[in-house]
């Protein structure tokens, strides 16, 4: 069957779109990454009631995939369905829900395609010509003279051939004005914002070439049925599949009625000029509705650059789900990088938040609340409660976070509404550490006071349960079982009552949601780190034979560190390599100025628990107030803030 089910009925609707991807070889991380924000975003859509259509598939034709197929001796349709599955298997392993798998091979696809170049060649949007011009071959992209930079493709940096051939050209400049004027009065049109104004400084107002769209030295593609030996040139083809997968110009243009226009494409950067021009400029020409939004996020880098199969330098999502487990790369491709920037993918930091986020924050929550649950009431939270004011603070923050999550949600800053939910863990691990419920359970006389302790903490889970869902779907199946709480219990609506849940059955402790990883110290270092730290280790035996270099316990307690929790953080204003944090310490917040920028995002520091260095003197780095400092470990080619990974409040001394 085509599509995987219908959808009639008559819910607000949301459509959203990954882009298609090349089946040139394995996906890796960075595409993973684009189509597990579509995921989370799709659950969470679904979650608050809509009825949403996920789309993701595949693009097929070209003539980088017609050279591979022939280069293993296969027939091109042979050579890409090996690989579509593997992306298929790939996305099932990731627990991506999609609502349909669209590929450009597909008989409907290409029907719509050749439908779709017709009416716009008789529309006079399309006319035949001759292409002269320089062209990459892996981009598929003609380029002009003035667009090659220092002689070589302008997006790949690679060698460019001259070509001529005949061909069929898109009058893009016909619509220029009505885009640039449908840009400026869209504001969210583009997102993030400071893409728009490069689509049109950089492209539109300098004006626009007309397009090439058919191609006649290869015959992998949809071809032109009207001119045999022209097939469609890639981008018509790709971008058509927005709307041929609801059935645009084929026999089930209900799907196109009740979706169309999008709500969201989300794509990479590198694919943004793309879907911010030659896309609407069709859509218009095709007399369509245009996408409410395109957004383009950043990229996942690796040390050498952008992640990408043509430089070797990829990551493996799926050798990494199974060594880490499929919800930790989830939970951490979206909440470490700011979803819109650039992002560097390095282990140690998955690792830090597989220990410290997932193990420690919300694991630990987890299985003390129902370990205690069952200790001091066999599993199941009785209904005498006594309320204290102490309780008000973590249940404000219960019923606000639904709220702040869906605003972060709705500006797809999907790593804020990760951070949302996490401080509240952090907020519900903080209040045991305030109500002693170990010390409560001791006393009979206080049972009422600990059964509200419990149920608090068990609210907290229940709202966490189903608030981190869209984002790491088997992991809330899991503390789902273990608390005992019917589907009905996790519903968007169900977590707007505080209290409205009474736990009546019985909750048990299962296995650690999140076994802690060890870093494998030794295999991890390269050589060069291994000699630093020869040398710094022969240095210090040196050291340590001068009684002068050593010091009293005393000259080390003069030294006061404390645990610092970090609310803010910003980049300084006139120095690249310093960051500000505002840094809480119990109950003081302080300004520190680090020059840590090369080594942390901003937002990857929000939420982390720090060390503090509290009695340094204030001072002024670079104009900037900083009072303290934070402790790291550093040699020369990486820096690791020292963190602390249990639960112990800020403010806490560290000795
Ligand atoms: O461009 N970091 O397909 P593609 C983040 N078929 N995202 C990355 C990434 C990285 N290192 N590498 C890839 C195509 N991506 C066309 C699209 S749509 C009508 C046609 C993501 O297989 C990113 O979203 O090269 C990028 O735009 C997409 O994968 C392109 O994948």
């Amino acid at each position: 069957m085509y599509f995987k089910e219908e959808k009639l009925d008559m819910k607000p609707t949301y459509y959203i779109t990954t882009p298609i991807y090349y089946p040139s070889d394995k996906l890796h991380v960075g595409h993973t990454y684009t189509t597990v924000a579509a995921d989370a975003l799709s659950r969470f859509k679904k979650m608050k009631g809509y009825d949403v259509f996920f789309l993701t598939g595949t693009d097929e034709h070209g003539q980088k995939i017609e050279e591979k197929a022939k280069e293993s001796g296969v027939a091109p349709i042979e050579y890409v369905d090996k690989i579509v599955k593997d992306i298929k298997d790939l996305w099932d392993l990731m627990d991506i829900d999609y609502d349909f798998f669209i590929r450009t091979t597909d008989p409907e696809h290409e029907k719509s395609v050749q439908r779709i170049f017709k009416k716009l060649y008789e529309n006079g949007d399309i006319y035949k010509s001759f292409y002269e011009g320089w062209y990459c071959t892996p981009c598929e992209a003609f380029w002009t003279e003035t667009q090659l930079k220092e002689g070589k493709c302008p997006d790949c940096g690679r060698e460019v051939k001259q070509e001529k051939e005949e061909a069929y050209f898109f009058k893009m400049s016909k619509y220029a004005d009505r885009l640039i004027a449908h840009i400026e009065e869209n504001p969210d049109f583009i997102q993030p914002e400071s893409r728009k104004n490069e689509m049109i400084n950089n492209f539109l107002k300098p004006g626009l070439q007309d397009l090439c769209v058919s191609r006649t030295t290869f015959d992998w593609g949809v071809p032109v049925d009207f001119d045999p030996g022209h097939v469609v040139y890639v981008w018509i083809d790709a971008l058509s599949n927005y709307i041929t997968a609801l059935g645009y110009m084929n026999d089930r243009p209900q799907l196109m009625e009740k979706y169309w226009p999008a709500d969201v494409h989300l794509i990479g950067k590198d694919i943004l000029r793309f879907h911010t021009i030659y896309w609407p400029i069709m859509l218009m020409a095709l007399d369509l509705p245009l996408p409410k939004q395109i957004f383009g996020h950043g990229w996942i880098l690796l040390k050498g650059g952008k992640m990408s199969k043509s430089k070797g330098n990829v990551v493996d999502p799926v050798v990494l789900s199974n060594k880490y487990g499929v919800d930790s790369l989830r939970y951490f491709a979206l909440r470490e990088m700011t979803f819109g920037a650039d992002g560097v993918y390095n282990e140690e930091a998955l690792i830090s938040r597989i220990n410290s986020d997932l193990a420690n924050d919300l694991g630990n929550l987890l299985s003390r609340t129902i370990a205690m649950v069952e200790k001091y009431f066999g599993g199941i939270i009785p209904l005498e409660k006594q309320e204290d004011a102490i309780d008000l603070d973590l249940r404000e923050l219960i019923s606000q976070t639904p709220e702040t999550l869906e605003k972060h949600m709705d500006k797809l800053e999907l790593s804020n509404a990760l951070a949302s939910i996490w401080k509240l863990i952090s907020r519900a691990n903080k209040y045991i550490d305030e109500t002693t419920p170990w010390i409560l359970g001791k006393d009979e006389s206080k049972k009422a006071r600990l059964s509200m302790v419990l149920f608090n903490l068990a609210e907290t889970l229940r709202v966490v349960t189903s608030l981190i869902k869209p984002f790491m779907p088997s992991t809330s199946q899991k503390m789902q079982e273990q608390l005992n709480i019917p589907d009905d219990a996790l519903t968007w609506d169900s977590l707007k009552e505080f209290g409205s849940y009474d736990y009546g059955m019985k909750m048990s402790k299962k296995e650690n949601l999140f076994p802690r990883v060890e870093l494998e110290k030794e295999e991890k270092k390269s050589e060069k780190e291994k000699n630093n730290i020869k040398a710094k280790n022969e240095k210090k035996t040196d050291t340590s034979k001068n009684e002068e270099d050593l010091i009293k316990i005393d000259d080390f307690a003069k030294v006061k560190l404390k645990v610092g929790s970090v609310e803010e953080c910003t980049k300084h204003p006139d120095a690249d390599k310093l960051l500000i944090l505002k840094v809480r310490i119990g109950e003081e917040v302080r300004q520190i100025v680090s020059g840590i920028a090369n080594h942390y995002s901003p937002e990857s520091l929000v939420g982390k628990k720090v060390v503090v260095v509290t009695n340094l003197k204030k001072s002024k780095i670079r104009g900037v107030e900083s009072q303290g400092m934070i402790l790291a470990a550093a040699n020369e080619d990486a820096l690791n803030v020292v963190t602390i990974d249990g639960g112990l409040p800020s403010g806490t001394e560290v000795r």
